[in-house]
């Protein structure tokens, strides 16, 4: 997808790039030290998924969505273009995109691009600023798109309450690649508020999510032969080792990835091998370990298709569409706000 050419700039002026303003602290040490203090005292230990993003951690995510037995982005971004110009018909050409967890970037100028969209203004909400840049070349390389681009690196919350809404069009808000997955039932729902709250009626929401599939091809998405899940997984210790100050020997911990079926989740887990002491400096900590404990780094649900609908339209939305990749399973719907 990603051009290597630039457009000739008559055709395709640079788009005015502009980071909204800061959210206070939206990742900063301060809050990743009092949160990975708490989390890391909960019975189970646990870690938040979304501090698996930052540089090294986005692109380890990128790569991991080559790898042939994690198949949700190429699914999501085929579907995307067969049914683009469906999509794009609920905004219009005056309206504007909106992604939460942009990545990227690489699905919505796909998006963007088969939608037949030149005018949209693009909204991409993201943690990691590395992952904002490269989207930020990513859709200035369209051709014909005159897309104005604004950044907000933010939580999914942060960036929702930062979008403007007085020089707003019709709004199409993209919450792609089974994000929604990471939350649980009731935070799913809080969070479906939350967007529905962004938007007017007859505004869109196009939602990506994984659906529940055999267990032995779950369990090679999430622990893959070539590693890179773990690595994943891992990095998270290393972003603490670098931004806490803490002393995690990456070695004394394994990954682990478990289907729960009963709870329709994958979870990620980081096992340590031995009893061991680990010290968190900057976050004031010191964690006894014991031979098997374990950290809880990310759940990912698992959905059937027909209860995507369920989840999504108590909070305020009716579905228009939903395309499926039976293969792949993985389904795209698209959601009015009413
Ligand atoms: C980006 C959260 C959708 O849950 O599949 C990939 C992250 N974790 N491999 C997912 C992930 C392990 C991914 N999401």
């Amino acid at each position: 997808m990603r051009k290597t050419t630039p457009a000739a700039p008559e055709l395709a002026p640079a788009p005015a790039v502009q980071a909204a303003a800061p959210h206070a602290g939206a990742d900063a040490p301060i809050d990743l030290a009092r949160e990975v203090r708490f989390y890391l005292q909960q019975t189970p230990r646990q870690l938040p998924s979304r501090f698996l993003y930052d540089a090294l951690g986005s692109a380890l995510f990128d790569a991991i969505c080559h790898l042939p037995w994690y198949r949700i982005t190429r699914a999501e971004v085929q579907l995307l273009e067969q049914h683009a110009r469906t999509i794009g018909q609920a905004i219009g050409p005056s309206g504007r995109v909106v992604e939460l967890g942009s990545g990227s970037g690489e699905k919505l100028a796909t998006l963007l691009t088969h939608a037949g969209l030149p005018g949209v203004h693009a909204h991409l909400v993201d943690l990691s600023d590395a992952a904002l840049a490269r989207s930020v070349q990513t859709l200035a390389m369209l051709p014909g798109l005159a897309a104005r681009v604004t950044t907000h690196r933010a939580t999914y919350e942060d960036g929702l309450q930062a979008l403007p809404d007085a020089d707003a069009g019709p709004t199409l808000l993209a919450f792609l690649g089974s994000n929604i997955g990471n939350f649980d039932a009731p935070g799913a729902a809080a969070l479906l508020r939350q967007l529905r709250a962004a938007l007017r009626p007859g505004d869109a929401l196009l939602l990506g999510t994984d659906l529940v599939k055999p267990e032995r091809d779950l369990l090679l998405a999430y622990d893959d032969p070539l590693g890179l899940t773990a690595a994943f997984n891992k990095n998270l210790l290393l972003r603490l080792n670098t931004e806490l100050d803490a002393d995690f020997d990456l070695a004394g911990f394994d990954h682990r990835a478990i289907w729960r079926g009963d709870a329709s989740r994958i979870e990620m887990h980081l096992v340590s091998r031995g009893a061991q002491q680990v010290r968190l400096a900057g976050a004031d900590l010191r964690v006894d370990f014991e031979a098997g404990e374990t950290i809880w780094t990310e759940s990912s649900y698992k959905f059937e298709a027909a209860g995507v609908r369920q989840l999504v339209e108590p909070a305020g939305f009716g579905q228009r569409q939903q395309w499926i990749d039976e293969r792949a399973r993985f389904a795209l719907t698209l959601f009015a706000a009413v």
